[in-house]
């Protein structure tokens, strides 16, 4: 007896204390909010709309049961012919119709928070290929690609399937804007920790945000089926400190440098000049 609440004290306290950052086997529900928004939408699936449709759902199993039971054959010979009841008739519009505008209220506001995309400290562009991402940092002129690591070349506490040779760094407590967009077909770009998923789609470009509030690292997945090897192309994000973020940026300037665009820009504008 004492094992077995041994084993369960030792479940809740590793799952509060460790960050699931990442997907568990046989896991129920979110992983652990990192960033804001993420709490906020834990806040509305865990007290909103789980309490709600878990009622629901208890209520019409009971009115299943009590009609099945009451209403039998073998206890009404004689069938009821009632066709019409006015109260209740207006009580099941009107009670659904409040339950939505409930919903309807934190579910907007969270809409438009995500929606509107405070100024972005730090900016970062991701493309879809078959069947990596690609990264670019358009304000720091670098860029890489980030491919998933093989089973075989894993180092030890690095998931599966969820490892890749280039990760993107992000400082804590910074918004962080993501464009997001795609080369050959679709895919999406998800990270559940920080409640973020947007379609990244060819010939457009999809815009997202987040504000990590935790140090460490984040793991999502291509999030739209995009062929053979869409479940082979993961996100890993490690956030840190303003320092270890200067440090990684300095070394990422030498070791992804792009070419520098702003000359290609004043060439273009020359030509242009000419034209006109
Ligand atoms: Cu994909």
């Amino acid at each position: 007896m004492t094992n077995i609440f041994k084993t369960i004290s030792l479940i809740f306290l590793t799952s509060g204390s460790a960050l699931a950052d990442q997907p568990k086997n046989w896991q129920l529900g979110f992983q652990n909010p990192a960033s804001t928004g993420m709490e906020e939408i834990v806040w509305f699936h865990d007290y909103m709309l789980l309490p709600i449709t878990t009622a629901i759902t208890v209520f019409v199993l009971f009115l299943i049961l009590y009609a099945c039971v009451k209403f039998r054959a073998s206890k009404n010979k004689v069938a009821s012919t009632t066709s019409h009841n006015t109260t209740i008739e207006v009580l099941w519009t009107l009670i659904p119709c409040l339950i939505l505008i409930v919903l309807a209220v934190p579910s907007f506001k969270l809409l438009y928070e995500q929606d509107t995309i405070p100024k972005a400290e730090v900016t970062i562009k991701a493309t879809g290929y078959q069947w990596y991402w690609g990264y670019e940092y358009p304000d720091e002129n670098i860029g890489f690609d980030s491919y998933m690591v093989d089973e075989k070349d894993l180092k030890a506490n690095q998931p599966r399937l969820l490892t890749v040779d280039n990760e993107i760094y992000v400082p804590v407590n910074k918004v962080v804007k993501v464009l997001i967009t795609a080369d050959d077909v679709l895919h999406a770009w998800a990270l559940p920790s920080f409640g973020v998923k947007r379609d990244a789609i060819p010939g457009r470009i999809n815009e997202t945000w987040f504000k990590a509030e935790k140090t460490g690292t984040f793991y999502g997945q291509c999030s739209e089926l995009c062929g053979i090897k869409h479940a082979f192309m993961p996100i890993t994000v490690n956030v840190v400190t303003d320092e270890e973020y200067a440090t990684w940026l300095n070394d990422a300037k030498q070791k992804f440098a792009l070419e520098d665009t702003n000359t290609n820009i004043k060439v273009v504008k020359k030509e242009n000049k000419k034209i006109n």
